[in-house]
C-alpha cells in the first residue's frame, strides 16, 4: 500500500512560448498540472511509495497524463478513465516580475475529474495510507467532488492523517460560498497549508497563531508567506524543543534566496518536501526547510515539477546554520 495518497483532478497544461497577455501568446508547450499530483510527484522523488487518484477522460491528454505521473514514479493504478468526459486543461501566461500577476484560463468544468464523487472513490481507495493530501480546489470542481472530500475527511478510527492545502481559485468559486467552506475543510484536517494572501483575502486572518485559533482540529497549520517564508504553529510544544528562537507556538522559518522563474507549483513543492520530512520523523525546522528546498527547485523553473535535490544532499543542505538560510 502507498504511504501517501494524493486526490484531485490532473490537468495537461499549455505554458507560453513568450511572456504578455493571453491574448497575444502565439504558441503554447504542454507540461502537466495538478496541485496532488504534483504533490506525489514530488513525494516519488523524495522516495516514499506514494499514489494519485483522480479521473480522467478516455482521450490522449488523459493518456498523457497517466502516463507521465507514473513516470514520476506514483502508483495510477486507482485512476479513474471517464468515456463520456474530457480530460481538464489550462493555460496561462508568464507572471509579471514584479506583480506575480499571470492569467489562467481553465477548460475544466464538466470535466472527467469532476465527476469524483463518494461513490466513484469510494473510503477503501485512501484507507490504510498514512497521509492522505487533499486541497480546495476539489472542493471547488463540482458538488460531487465537495462531498468526496468531506467524506475522506470525515472523522473515523485508524483514518489517514489529513493534509489539506487550502489552494483557494478564485476562478473556479462560482458562488461566495468559498471561505465558509474551505475553513470547515481545514478544520477537518489534521495539518493545513494555507498562503498568507489566502487567510487574509479569505478568512481576514493575518498570520499563521490567528488561523491556528480560527481551527479547532489541525494539529499543524503551515502560513506560506513567499519570499518571507513560511511560519508554522504546532499545538505540541516539544515540537519546538530544538528551535532556539521559537516562543512555543510559533516558528518562522526562511527560504534560500533564488532567481525565480514561475511560482506555479512551488506550494506544491513545499508541501512535498515538508510530508516527506514528516514521514521520516525529522523535527518541525527540518520539515519547514526540506518543503523550502523543493520549492526553491520548483521556482526556478517554468512548469510545475522542479528537480529538488537528492535526499542526502537536501539533508546536509538543511543541516547547514541559520547564515545559509538567510
Ligand atoms: O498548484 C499548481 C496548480 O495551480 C496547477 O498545477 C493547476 O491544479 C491546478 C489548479 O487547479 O489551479
Amino acid at each position: 500500500r502507498p504511504d501517501v495518497v494524493c486526490l484531485g483532478e490532473s490537468m495537461v497544461t499549455f505554458l507560453p512560448s513568450r511572456p504578455g497577455r493571453l491574448a497575444d501568446v502565439p504558441s503554447f508547450t504542454r507540461a502537466i498540472g495538478g496541485a496532488e499530483s504534483n504533490v506525489a510527484c514530488g513525494l516519488a522523488a523524495a522516495g516514499h511509495r506514494v499514489a494519485w487518484v483522480g479521473r480522467v477522460g478516455r482521450d490522449g491528454f488523459g493518456d498523457h497524463l497517466v502516463e507521465t505521473i507514473a513516470g514520476h514514479g506514483v502508483d495510477v493504478s486507482a485512476v479513474a478513465r471517464d468515456p463520456h468526459r474530457p480530460t481538464g486543461v489550462y493555460f496561462r501566461t508568464d507572471a509579471d516580475r514584479a506583480t506575480d500577476a499571470h492569467e489562467v484560463v481553465y477548460y475544466r468544468a464538466g470535466s472527467a475529474a469532476s465527476a469524483m464523487s463518494p461513490t466513484t472513490v469510494p473510503y477503501a481507495t485512501v484507507a490504510g495510507a498514512r497521509i492522505l493530501h487533499v486541497t480546495g480546489i476539489t472542493a471547488a470542481l463540482s458538488a460531487d467532488c465537495l462531498a468526496l472530500v468531506r467524506d475522506l475527511t470525515e472523522p473515523r478510527p485508524g483514518r489517514p492523517l489529513i493534509s489539506f492545502d487550502v489552494n483557494h481559485r478564485p476562478a473556479l468559486w462560482r458562488d461566495s460560498t468559498a471561505p465558509e467552506v474551505l475553513l470547515d475543510l481545514a478544520n477537518r484536517a489534521d495539518l493545513v497549508f494555507v498562503g498568507a494572501d489566502e487567510a487574509r483575502r479569505l478568512w481576514g486572518l493575518p498570520g499563521a497563531r490567528a488561523v491556528f485559533d480560527a481551527l479547532h482540529r489541525p494539529r499543524l497549520v503551515v502560513l506560506k508567506l513567499g519570499k518571507g517564508g513560511a511560519e508554522v504553529c504546532d499545538r505540541s510544544p516539544e515540537a519546538y524543543a530544538d528551535i532556539e528562537d521559537a516562543d512555543g507556538v510559533t516558528h518562522l522559518e526562511r527560504p534560500p534566496r533564488v532567481d525565480v522563474v514561475s511560482t506555479i507549483g512551488a506550494g506544491d513543492a513545499f508541501a512535498a518536501g515538508f510530508l516527506s520530512a514528516t514521514l521520516r520523523g525529522l523535527d518541525l525546522k527540518a520539515r519547514v526547510r526540506h518543503g523550502h528546498l523543493a520549492a526553491a527547485a520548483a521556482l526556478t523553473v517554468p512548469g510545475d515539477l522542479g528537480t529538488p535535490p537528492g535526499r542526502a544532499h537536501a539533508d546536509r543542505l538543511v543541516a547547514l546554520d541559520a547564515d545559509a538560510w538567510g
